[in-house]
Parts: C-alpha cells; structure tokens; sequence
C-alpha cells in the first residue's frame, strides 16, 4: 500500500542545542524511513504559509521572528502511521504537558522554545511536504538489504 509521510522540523533551538543527529536517531530507531532532508533558513513566505492558521494569534509574530532566527531542518519520514506516531513522538506542544520519553518531554521547558515540528494530520503532512520540498527532494529508496550484511 502507498506509505504515508510527514513533515518534521528541527527548529532553529533545536539545531543550536545540537539535537538534529538525537531527532534522527530517534526517527530511525523507531523504524521509520528518511525520504527527505535539508537544511535551510526557512524563508518568511513558507513560514507564513506554514503557520497560517495561526495568523490572528497574539504570538504568531513571535512564532515567525524565532522560526526564522537560524536554520532548521526539514526532514520527510516514512512509514506505517507515521503522522499519528511522530505527534506522540515529539509530545505536547505545550512543554509542561509534555511526557518525559517526548522529544518536547525530554528537551523543552518552554512552548516557545519545543525543539521541532511535526505535521498533525495527513492532509497537513501532504501540504506541508509539498510546501517545503520539491518533489524531486523526494528519494523513494528500496530496501535491499546492503545494510544488514556485506563488507
Ligand atoms: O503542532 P504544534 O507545533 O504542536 O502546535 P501548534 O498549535 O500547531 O502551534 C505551532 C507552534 O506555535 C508551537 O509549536 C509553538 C508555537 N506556540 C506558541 O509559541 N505559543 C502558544 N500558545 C501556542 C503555540
Ligand atoms: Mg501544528
């Protein structure tokens, strides 16, 4: 069946606090498949986009002025209900909410300051993946199992 996908983020405390190769790990761990990665200074136009429906919110300038204050990360993973497990993965939005074991859980103190994002629907996973990447950023590799014998 056609695998799902979903856009994560490191954001830009994240990638200052060094915990891109600790997103990673994690995502593969798990047992999902990275499709797509870059780094890049996320420019104002996709950061609107991507937070549109956070526009009227009192700290959606905030938002964008801390979104756009470093690079990010921007990684499409892969895999059997990947949206579903990559909220649970990062934890609450909220870091008071969020469970220790969370990537927010276990490095943010602060809702202003949680580490990386992660698409919360399918439909959203879909948007957002083509607002970052082009299509071409997409790699559909096999698994051939070159990594589990030879050499
Ligand atoms: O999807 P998620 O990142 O968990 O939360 P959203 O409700 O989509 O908000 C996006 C982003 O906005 C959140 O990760 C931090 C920031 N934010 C904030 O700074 N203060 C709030 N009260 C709510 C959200
Ligand atoms: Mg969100």
């Amino acid at each position: 069946w056609p695998q799902e996908r979903t856009l994560v983020a490191v954001k830009p405390d994240g990638v200052q606090r060094r915990l891109v190769g600790t997103v990673i790990e994690r995502f593969e761990r798990r047992g999902f498949k990275l499709v797509g990665m870059k780094m890049m200074q996320a420019p104002e136009s996709i950061l609107a986009e991507h937070y549109r429906d956070l526009q009227r919110q009192p700290f959606y300038p905030a938002l964008i002025s801390y979104m756009s204050s470093g690079p990010v990360v921007a990684m499409v993973w892969e895999g059997h209900n990947v949206v579903r497990i990559s909220r649970t993965m990062i934890g609450h939005t909220d870091s008071t909410e969020a469970a220790p074991g969370t990537i927010r859980g276990d490095f943010s103190i602060h809702i202003s300051r949680n580490i990386i994002h992660a698409s919360d629907s399918v439909e959203g996973a879909q948007r957002e993946i083509h607002l970052w990447f082009q299509s071409s950023e997409l790699l559909n590799w096999a698994d051939d199992g070159h990594h589990s014998s030879c050499c």
